[in-house]
This record gives C-alpha cells, structure tokens and sequence, in this order.
C-alpha cells in the first residue's frame, strides 16, 4: 500500500480522499495515518460549519441549499453526516439521513455518512480525523449532527460555526431554552420559513430566550434567521450570516484560539478513552503549543504510556 500524503489528496479527487478516510478508519494510529493528520492539522483551509437541530427540521435540505450557493461562488465543499443510531445501521439508512443530493460528478462536492459512537449524540473519532483532512482541501467543510438535548455540545469541538436550527411550531424554541443549549449556537436558523406565522413566532421566542441568555462573546450578537430552503428565502442572509462570522472569528486570533481549544479537549478525551483517568493523571499536564499537532502529541503519549505501564 502506497502512503497517501495530503499533496496525494491535493490532485488525487473524491475517489483519494475516500481511500484515506477508508484508511484512517481501519489503521488510525499507523504511523502513515498520524503523519497525514499532521500534515493536514497544520494546513487549514476551509471554515467548518457544524449544522445541528433536531430530527426532520430541515437540515440536510438546508445543506443541499447552501451547497448550491457555494458551489455557484465557486468555493468547494466537504460534508460529513453524522448518523445518531450508531453502527447498527446500515448503508441505507444513512443515505436516507444525509438526503444529500449532489453531483456525483462534482468534484467540488464531497459528502460522506459517519455512524455517531455509542454515547448517544458523540461524535466518532474518525468524524475529527475527517474533518482535519477535509478542512486541508475544501473551502467549506459542513458537519451535520441531530440535537437531541447535550449533543449540541459535541459539535462545538469540531464546528467553527454552530448552526442550531429550530421548526416553526414543534416546540422547538421551547426546547431551546429548557435544555441550556441557547449558549451554544452562533446563527440560529427558524427553518420551514414557507409554514407561515408559526414561523414568525419561533423567531421571537428564539429571540426572547437569548436575551435571558448569558451574554455571549463579546462582539458577536447571535442573528435568528427564517430561512425556508425549498423557496429559497433566506438561504443568501444565511449564507452572509456566516461570512460575517468567519470574519468576526479572524479577528483577534479568535479563531486560533477556538481551533487550539479544540484540540487541546480533543486530546484529553482521546487519553482518557485509551487510558482512563489513571491514564490522564500520568500523563501529567497536556498543555498542546499553539499549532502543535493533538494527532501526534496522542501517539507519543500513547507509547510512552504503554512503555510505563
Ligand atoms: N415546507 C418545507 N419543508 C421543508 C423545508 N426544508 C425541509 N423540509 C422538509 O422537512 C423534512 C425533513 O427534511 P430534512 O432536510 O431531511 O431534515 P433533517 O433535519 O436533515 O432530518 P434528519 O437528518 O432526519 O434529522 C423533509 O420532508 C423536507 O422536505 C422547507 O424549507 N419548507
Ligand atoms: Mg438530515
């Protein structure tokens, strides 16, 4: 087997890239597969933008309407679909979740289905390693994961951009508040926008809970957008929504710093699934430099570990 580099997935197309994701799965801590996570933790390119909401609120049509967008700008697109019931399910069920309809011959769109890990809402760990190396080659890399209750807060560690999006008339909004999920999104989305004044509605009752809300980081109010992705409103406010806080996150070093925090969790959470909490306490402090690579900081660790153990 020949050594897939992130140069290789540069010229190599989907067919590559889907080979290393194949790779990464099945052999994550081979040498071949830390250095290709590396190399691509420390080329970032694309913004990632986490999609969450609960079941058939619309967001994987939503995501079918943002891809076209950004396909006519021009900007490539990676997305990754993560499947709540876990590894039991099938290729089929999957594929109805995502409901993604791209051009298989587009090689500016790439769309792949991840089972969630058995915690309920987690995200696997091969989700990060994909989103590294997409993050490498895309433009825009887009996470879809279903919110049920906590899991909203797993997007976060890998999302540069929450999109929480609510239905008109489900509750929803109420939902919003009572599970303490109002902190975590930058854009909320009312979907369904076309259903009418149950629409409206939302929007305000979505607007009333952030306003009891903690305030949020400083110089970033949360916009609440209506957006209905079959007629098409609102798709290009959403789509300026999220322009505008890329460009809020590349102020100040915020993204760097968002990114290094990720990282720094992500690294602490791989120990202590390998190793336990002993496993952490021997490992000491975990302080990650700024660009330094979580992928092999693991690997070094984990060897020393299992030296000392
Ligand atoms: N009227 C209307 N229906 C919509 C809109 N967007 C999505 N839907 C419908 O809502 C249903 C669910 O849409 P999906 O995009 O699959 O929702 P989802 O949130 O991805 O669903 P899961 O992945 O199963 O959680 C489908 O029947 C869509 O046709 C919209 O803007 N207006
Ligand atoms: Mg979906």
């Amino acid at each position: 087997m020949s050594i897939i580099t992130l140069e290789s997935l540069r010229h190599g197309g989907k067919a590559a890239l889907s080979r290393a994701l194949g790779r990464l799965e099945a052999a994550p801590d081979s040498e071949d597969s830390v250095a290709l996570l590396s190399a691509a933790h420390a080329a970032p390119r694309a913004r990632v933008v986490g999609m969450t909401g609960p079941p058939g609120v619309g967001k994987s049509t939503l995501m079918n309407a943002l891809i076209g967008r950004w396909r006519g700008q021009g900007r490539t697109v990676a997305c990754i679909a993560v499947d709540p019931s876990s590894r039991r399910s099938g290729g089929a069920l999957l594929g109805d979740r995502t409901r993604l309809s791209t051009d298989p011959e587009d090689q500016g769109v790439f769309v792949r289905s991840m089972a969630a890990r058995d915690r309920l809402g987690g995200l696997a760990a091969l989700t990060v390693s994909a989103m590294v190396v997409m993050r490498a080659l895309y433009d825009v890399v887009l996470i879809e994961t279903v919110g049920v209750g906590q899991s909203e807060t797993d997007v976060v560690g890998v999302a540069d951009t929450v999109v929480f999006c609510v239905q008109p008339g489900s509750g929803d909004s109420l939902q919003f508040m009572k599970a303490g999920i109002v902190e975590i999104p930058h854009v909320v989305v009312v979907t369904k926008a076309d259903m009418g004044a149950s629409a409206a509605r939302a929007r305000a009752d979505v607007l009333g809970a952030l306003s009891l809300a903690e305030a949020g980081p400083e110089g970033w109010r949360v916009p609440v957008l209506m957006v209905s992705s079959m007629g098409g409103e609102g798709v290009a406010e959403l789509i300026a929504a999220l322009d505008q806080h890329a460009e809020w996150l590349r102020q100040g070093g915020r993204l760097d710093a968002a990114r290094l925090a990720q990282a720094r969790l992500w690294l602490e959470e791989a120990v202590r699934e390998r190793f336990g909490r002993e496993g952490l306490r021997r490992a000491g402090p975990l302080s990650l430099a700024a660009g330094e690579s979580p992928f092999r900081r693991l690997a070094t660790l984990s060897a020393a570990l299992l030296e000392g153990s």
